[in-house]
C-alpha cells in the first residue's frame, strides 16, 4: 500500500508540473497538449482519382516534430464529398484516421471536406480546436484513347511505306504507360515498348522476319522511353527498323497498342478492347499464267506446239493473282521464224508490246484479242506475258512452240489434180540408178511425185499438195502409193 500511494502522488506531481509547462531535470520537453494535426490527402497524381482504383482519399495525421504528448481521437467528425456526407469513422477514432470515398463518383471535379474536433480523454479531457480541411479533386474513369492512323485495318502496304503511326491520349489524368506489340504472321515475333517504366511483359524489341515461315530471330533494341507527363503521344515506327524484309515474300502483321492512364484506367481491360490492326506487306510479284494457247502436243500429231482452244480465234488469255490489285498485264508476241514482233496492228522487226485487258482486280483474268487468224502464219511463236502489281512488282511467264496454220478447205472432193513426177529411179541399183535398160532382176522402179489439187485459191495452191512415193510391186504394175500427206 505504501509503495502504491507514493506512485500515485508522484504521478500527480508530474502531471501538475507538465501542465504548467515545466520540465523536470533530465526529462524530455513533453507537454500536455495535442500535437498539431493535418489532413494528408492521398488522391492520385495531380489530384486525379479513379473509382475503384484508389479507395483511400486521405488521412488525418499528426504533424511530426511536436513536443505535445497527448494522443487525441477525432470527434464530431463530418466527412463530405460534394456536400453529401460520405462514409466516415464514427465516435472516438484514433488518429491517424483514414478516409475513403464510399460511392461511385461521376467524371469531373469534386470536393472533399472534413471537420472534426480532437479530444484526448486520457490526457485530462484536453480538447483541441475544431479542424476543417477541403480538397478539390478530379475523377477520371476514362481509358486512354488510341487511334491507329496508319496502316488502316486489313490493308496491303508495300515495303516502301511500312509505317505504323498512332496517337494515344488521355486528356484527364494523362498517360501512364504505352506499349506497342507487333506480331509477324502467327505471332512469333513481336516488340513492345513501355514508356513509363511500368512492368510489362517484354522489355525489348525483337527483330522479326517477313517470310513464309514467319520465324523470328532476335535482335534486342533498347525500347524503354519515358514520355514524361503528357496528355497525348504521337508515335510512328518504320517496320524496316525491326523487321527483315529481304525474303521478298508477302507476310502479315498485327500491331496492337495498349495504354494506361496515370490512375490505372487500362485500354486492355478485355480482349474486345484491344486496339489492333491487321495488315499485309506485299513484296511478291503477281502469279501470272497463260491459259490459252497452251503448250501441248498437237492432237493431229504435228509435234509439240501452241494449241489454241479455238484455232479460228487466237485469243490469248490468262490469269494474274496478287495480294494487291494487278495494275497492268502486257505481252510480247514474237514470230520466231520471221524474227518479228506483233505491235497490235502489224508485225515489226523491233520489239513491241501490246496491253492485255484485265478483268477483276486481285484475282484478275486477262485477255488479248488483237491477234487474228489471218495475220498469223505457220511457224515458231513465243508469247511472253508480264503482270505488274500496284507496287511495281513484275512477273512474267511465256509459252512457246510451233503454230500450225490451219485452212478450211471445205468438204468438196478434189476431182482434178496436177501430178508432177519429181523422180524415177531404178531402185535395184546402187549406182547408175537412172538407167532403165533393165537387166535380169531389175524390175522395180521407184517414183516420187507431188499431186496438186486444182481449183484452189491462189494463196493456198503452193501450200496444199501431197508428196507421194511408191514402187511397182511387179514388172509393169505400179503398187499403190505407200506414203504421202497433204
Ligand atoms: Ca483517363
Ligand atoms: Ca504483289
Amino acid at each position: 500500500m505504501k509503495t502504491r500511494g507514493f506512485a500515485v502522488i508522484l504521478s500527480l506531481i508530474c502531471a501538475g508540473l507538465l501542465a504548467a509547462g515545466a520540465a523536470l531535470p533530465g526529462m524530455s520537453q513533453a507537454q500536455r497538449c495535442i500535437p498539431p494535426i493535418q489532413m494528408e490527402w492521398t488522391i492520385g497524381p495531380d489530384q486525379y482519382y479513379s473509382n475503384g482504383y484508389y479507395t483511400g482519399i486521405g488521412e488525418v495525421n499528426y504533424i511530426p516534430g511536436s513536443a505535445c504528448e497527448c494522443q487525441a481521437s477525432s470527434q464530431y467528425t463530418n466527412f463530405y464529398i460534394d456536400g453529401q456526407i460520405s462514409g466516415v469513422p464514427d465516435g472516438n477514432t484514433a488518429i491517424p484516421t483514414p478516409y475513403a470515398v464510399d460511392r461511385v463518383l461521376p467524371e469531373g471535379e469534386h470536393t472533399a471536406a472534413i471537420s472534426f474536433t480532437a479530444v484526448d480523454f486520457a490526457c485530462g479531457g484536453i480538447q483541441d480546436q475544431p479542424y476543417s480541411f477541403n480538397k478539390i479533386f478530379y475523377v477520371d474513369t476514362t481509358k486512354p484513347a488510341i487511334t491507329i492512323s496508319k496502316p488502316q485495318n486489313n490493308v496491303v502496304v508495300s515495303t516502301a511505306d511500312p509505317i505504323v503511326a498512332a496517337e494515344i491520349s488521355d486528356s484527364a489524368s494523362k498517360l501512364g504507360s504505352v506499349s506497342i506489340g507487333l506480331s509477324v504472321g502467327n505471332g512469333v515475333c513481336w516488340f513492345k515498348r513501355d514508356f513509363s517504366g511500368r512492368a510489362v511483359y517484354l522489355s525489348s524489341i525483337e527483330k522479326g522476319y517477313c517470310d513464309a515461315a514467319n520465324a523470328g530471330g532476335m535482335l534486342s533494341v533498347p525500347c524503354t522511353e519515358d514520355i514524361g507527363t503528357v496528355s497525348s503521344f504521337n508515335m510512328a515506327y518504320d517496320l524496316r527498323d525491326y523487321v527483315d524484309f529481304s525474303s521478298g515474300q508477302d507476310c502479315g502483321f498485327i500491331v496492337f497498342i495498349d495504354a494506361l492512364d496515370r490512375v490505372g484506367n487500362h485500354t486492355y481491360d478485355s480482349y474486345a478492347e484491344e486496339h489492333f490492326v491487321n495488315f499485309m506487306v506485299d513484296q511478291a510479284p503477281p502469279n501470272i499464267t497463260i491459259t490459252n494457247p497452251k503448250a501441248a502436243l498437237d492432237p493431229l500429231g504435228a509435234g509439240f506446239g501452241m494449241i489454241w482452244s479455238d484455232p479460228d480465234a487466237p485469243v490469248i488469255t490468262g490469269s494474274a493473282t496478287d495480294l494487291s490489285p494487278v495494275a497492268k498485264v502486257w505481252l510480247t508476241i514474237k514470230d520466231e521464224t520471221a524474227n518479228r514482233f506483233w505491235n497490235g496492228a502489224e508485225w515489226h522487226a523491233a520489239t513491241c508490246t501490246v496491253n492485255a485487258v484485265i478483268v477483276g482486280s486481285t484475282t484478275a483474268a486477262w485477255e488479248y484479242e488483237g491477234l487474228r487468224r489471218e495475220v498469223m502464219r505457220g511457224g515458231i511463236f513465243t508469247i511472253t506475258a508480264y503482270a505488274q502489281d500496284k507496287f511495281g512488282h513484275v512477273s512474267r511467264t511465256e509459252v512457246s512452240g510451233k503454230h500450225k496454220k490451219r485452212y478450211d478447205l471445205g468438204e468438196e472432193e478434189f476431182t482434178g489434180y496436177i501430178l508432177n513426177v519429181k523422180e524415177l529411179q531404178n531402185t535395184a541399183r546402187s549406182e547408175d540408178t537412172y538407167s532403165f535398160i533393165m537387166k535380169p532382176g531389175e524390175d522395180v522402179i521407184g517414183m516420187t511425185a507431188e499431186i496438186l489439187p486444182e481449183k484452189l485459191a491462189a494463196e493456198l495452191s503452193p501450200l496444199v499438195k501431197w508428196n507421194v512415193a511408191g514402187i511397182n510391186g511387179a514388172s509393169g504394175m505400179p503398187a499403190p502409193l505407200n506414203t504421202g500427206s497433204p
